[in-house]
């Protein structure tokens, strides 16, 4: 069975904006769909309101300079920690054979990129039908002592080492859009977009956010290598009811292809 990766944006899961909030309802639709799927899932989630404002507040992915940071990498942790819990609780309810990974356990960084990932608890449990999930999150690394790894390379960079043909980016919008669509109505969403488009572009307002792992922008980066070697990357919208499984189905969906040229 194919095996595809599925990373569950942090704005599809979690409320970006205010406190800590999971939006167990979509959620709950979304694990009952994953549990009908029949490909081999590996899952990975972003941190939205979870994870973002604390790293931002602690300085977490410029690297360890003081002590006062200590706090923020455990409350970071923690308030992954809860994320996942949920995520995993809902999973389970749809009976999806889900096994929570920590990453910060199984990866370690140098320069805020990863280089040792233990890849043979994901293998192992993948073969016999499990569905592993991992998150963005705080990561060891060999020169800053900790930093923040993004859902985004993680999925990039398991898919590589895997040998995954597909990585999905579900988030709450239908894909890249030429202006920002929660703003602009008449934004148009970009379906097919090559890596000379994706080199040229800028991504202007996501400065402003409190996403330390660089947003859109930062899905697309990471997802160059991936594209260009023949990988498949797709960002779609989730909170659209059954998109996935028409998406596997092959059936026309509303979403943006990174191909490679
Ligand atoms: O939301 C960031 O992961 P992302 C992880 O996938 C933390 O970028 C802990 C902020």
């Amino acid at each position: 069975m194919e095996l595809i990766i599925l990373k569950l944006g942090g704005s599809i899961i979690t409320e970006k904006s205010g406190p800590p909030s999971f939006k167990d309802r979509l959620f709950d639709k979304i694990a009952k769909e994953l549990s009908n799927l029949e490909v081999n899932l590996l899952l990975v989630h972003g941190a939205g309101s979870y994870g973002h404002p604390i790293a931002k507040e602690y300085s977490i992915r410029q690297g360890y300079s003081n002590t006062s940071q200590l706090k923020g990498v455990t409350e970071t942790k923690r308030s992954m920690f809860s994320l996942t819990l949920k995520i995993v609780d809902s999973l389970i309810k749809h009976n999806v054979p889900v096994v929570p990974f920590l990453s910060s356990s199984c990866m370690v960084a140098k320069s805020g990129r990863l280089v040792d990932v233990d890849l043979a608890p994901f293998k192992i449990l993948l073969d016999i039908g499990l569905v592993p999930l991992c998150s963005g999150d705080v990561i060891a690394d060999q020169k800053t002592g900790f930093t923040i790894v993004s859902g985004d390379q993680i999925a990039i960079h398991l898919a590589k080492k895997l040998g995954a043909g597909r990585v999905i980016f579900g988030c709450d919008v239908n894909g890249i859009f030429d202006s920002d669509p929660k703003t602009n109505p008449a934004a148009k969403l970009i379906e097919r977009l090559t890596l000379d488009d994706l080199r040229d572009m800028t991504f202007p307002g996501e400065s402003l956010t409190t996403d330390v792992t660089g947003g859109m922008s930062g899905k697309l980066k990471e997802s160059l290598d991936f594209v260009s070697s023949g990988g498949e990357v797709i960002i779609m919208n989730l909170s659209e009811p059954q998109n996935l499984a028409k998406l596997l189905n092959g059936d026309e969906v509303q979403c943006t292809r990174l191909i490679p040229k």
